[in-house]
């Protein structure tokens, strides 16, 4: 095969917009392995991709929704989960997944993760975990670990961090994991999962920012991050979640997983 034939057709290319390349995303940020994991979740789908819809809020993970070729919407700041709760009920026949941000979905958008998961709407929340808001300079959020140092907490942030999963299994999802841009077959197997599952699901997945994060906390580049994850991820499926927080400033372990999966009354189930 020549050179040229090969760069030609790649498996995924149905589902890229390969007009908006090149992409904007940091050479060593995790944003381009969980894409990749989406788009072959998707290709491997018995749902057809025309059903199949991306939301995303803003932020440097709200452009994935902007990179895939498929029904894709790339909303305001903190409002992908309304959105597709607005997509998904009037259109129970669609697939709505929503990619986003830490602070996407956990400042700005946290009220809304809430109710959706309370309610138990039949969507798919896939969170990109870089512990910063990596768009905008690598400002602290919810999920910035304690102790560690971003652009507006330079001695080291000091409030109570979010532990996403426990936060999700307590309200009701239905699927909850955790796993890492480094994790890619755990994760697109979990994201082939939440596209089988009727209900709120929610993945968590850690990822590099060099950027805004990896610096600033000697953690160094983007391959040292996944160093990191690997040195420390300990698979535990039926983790106690009161235990998963994360405390990457002392390398302490990071408890990985698909942690629930079960069934509940859900809104917006396809007949
Ligand atoms: C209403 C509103 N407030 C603030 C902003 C500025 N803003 C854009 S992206 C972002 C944070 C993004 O952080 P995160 O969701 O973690 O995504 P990341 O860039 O880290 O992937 C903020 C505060 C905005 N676009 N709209
Ligand atoms: S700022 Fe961080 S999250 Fe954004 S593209 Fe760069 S490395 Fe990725
Ligand atoms: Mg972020």
């Amino acid at each position: 095969m020549s050179r040229e034939t090969a760069v030609k057709s790649h498996p995924l290319d149905p589902l890229l917009r390969a007009d908006r390349l090149p992409h904007i995303w940091c050479p060593g940020c995790g944003l381009g392995s969980i894409m990749a994991c989406l788009s072959s979740a998707i290709a491997a789908s018995s749902i057809p991709a025309e059903k199949h819809v991306i939301v995303s809020g803003i932020g440097c993970t709200g452009r994935v929704a902007g990179y895939m070729k498929l029904d894709s919407f790339h909303t305001t700041h903190g409002r992908a989960i309304p959105f597709a709760t607005g997509l998904k009920l009037a259109n129970p026949e669609l697939e709505v997944t929503v990619v986003s941000g830490d602070g996407d979905l956990f400042a700005i958008g946290g009220n809304h993760f809430i109710h959706a998961a309370r309610r138990n709407i039949d969507i798919n929340v896939v969170c990109v975990n870089n512990f910063n808001y990596g768009m905008t300079g690598g400002q602290a959020g919810p999920t910035t670990p304690v102790g560690a140092r971003t652009s507006t907490t330079p001695q080291g942030a000091t409030e109570p961090t979010f532990n996403l999963p426990l936060l999700a299994a307590t309200l009701g999802a239905v699927f909850v994991a955790r796993w890492t841009s480094l994790h890619v077959r755990q994760l697109e197997k979990a994201m082939s999962r939440v596209m089988e599952k009727d209900g709120f699901s929610f993945i968590e997945v850690l990822s590099p920012c060099p950027v805004g994060f990896g610096k600033s906390n000697d953690i160094g580049d983007g391959l040292d991050e996944m160093s990191m994850y690997r040195r420390n991820g300990v698979v535990s499926h039926d983790a106690d979640l009161t235990e998963a927080g994360i405390d990457m400033k002392h390398d302490s372990p990071i408890v990985l997983g698909n942690f629930r999966d079960v069934e509940r009354p859900a809104l917006g189930v396809r007949q």
